[in-house]
């Protein structure tokens, strides 16, 4: 009788292993199902700031200005001819304090080496369809401009072409085109975005304060950092819009598709209670621009445990200790019962 109540004992234990482990992978498995709907981040996408093919109905969201033609699969905002200027415009003002903004872009034309121009310039602006010189864009903007520039005008230079930069401007400084705005920049990097096979990304993200811009150009569907700062203060309300110019020497600028993700990030309830619409665009430069990327004011590198991933994770992990106590009393129950039968 002992030795038989031992081995049922035995086994109970067996049992409640197994039921353990699966308990864990079940929680686990649970946990990657509900983690693997906020990466792919598609119920975040911004349908109102956001064009993609075949471009049907973006009339109603996006205005087409100059140069800019639309076809079913490309935006061209100028063809590969000489002086051409086009640009697209959300109509829609954005009032979302952060965001991520991903602009598949193409590049390409007959010219050779050096001998192309100008590039497309990526806005998040006060005003919107306002023509000017910089990449057929007003010079004096207020708030952010991305520049890809693929003709270097300062003979002077020692960087390589096609480059990126970012600019912010309160409307007092004129982007310096003939020294493709190196006086204004905030940080840039190189990258080789033309006449490529495959398709080239860029994207710009703006979060408390921070400003990171990536690409992706290597079709290894990675981003790769061109600038990480902070300090940068933009205000919501401004309009996104993307333009392209050319000059004596052209290219064909093409805009696949802009999408506009929403990040969510918590705010202190002083940061809620200000009103955005009238922030200033500013950066407070602690140190020369470049060597701002360690500025402790932003904290927003890597991917964000945003509020709605905080409530996943604790769902799930709540689901697991229900289970797991549920489980555990129908076990604790049965045993009882065998218990009882063998007194
Ligand atoms: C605009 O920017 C300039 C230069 O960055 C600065 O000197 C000026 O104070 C700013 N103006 C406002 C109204 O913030
Ligand atoms: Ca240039």
């Amino acid at each position: 009788m002992r030795v038989s109540l031992r081995g049922c004992l035995n086994k109970m234990g067996n049992f409640r292993a197994f039921l353990n482990i699966t308990l864990v992978f079940l929680v686990f498995e649970l946990c990657l199902v509900c983690c693997d709907i906020t990466d792919g981040n598609t119920e975040h996408l911004k349908r109102e700031h956001s064009l993609t093919k075949p471009y049907q109905g973006v009339g109603a969201q996006w205005d087409f200005s100059g140069s800019t033609l639309v076809t079913s699969s490309y935006v061209r905002l100028t063809p590969d001819e000489r002086s051409k200027q086009g640009s697209i415009w959300n109509i829609v003002p954005c009032y979302l304090k952060d965001w991520e903004m991903h602009v598949q872009f193409k590049v390409h034309g007959s010219g050779k080496k050096n001998l192309h121009g100008d590039g497309i310039a990526i806005w998040y602006t006060k005003e919107r369809l306002h023509p000017g010189p910089v990449f057929s864009n007003n010079a004096h903007f207020y708030g952010l401009a991305v520049f890809i520039d693929t003709y270097s005008n300062d003979d002077a230079t020692d960087r390589s072409f096609p480059y990126i930069s970012a600019m912010v401007n309160n409307g007092s400084v004129s982007y310096d085109h003939g020294k493709d705005g190196r006086s204004s920049e905030l940080g840039g990097c190189s990258a080789e975005i033309r006449n490529r096979e495959h398709d080239t990304y860029l994207a710009i993200r703006y979060s408390k304060g921070r400003l990171t811009i990536m690409v992706d150009v290597d079709d290894r569907n990675e981003w790769k950092e061109c600038i990480d700062i902070g300090g940068v203060r933009l205000p919501t309300g401004y309009f996104f819009g993307a333009s392209a110019a050319t000059g004596d020497l052209s290219d064909n600028h093409d805009i696949i598709s802009m999408k506009l993700y929403q990040l969510m990030v918590e705010h202190t309830p002083e940061e809620e209670n200000l009103d955005w619409t009238k922030i200033e665009p500013s950066v407070s430069l602690l140190k020369s621009p470049k060597d701002n990327i360690d500025d402790p004011t932003g904290n927003f590198r890597g991917t964000p445990l945003t509020g709605w991933k905080v409530f996943l994770l604790l769902l799930c992990a709540l689901l697991g200790i229900v289970v797991c106590a549920v489980v555990g009393a129908v076990v604790f129950q049965k045993r009882q019962e065998r218990n009882k039968r063998f007194y």
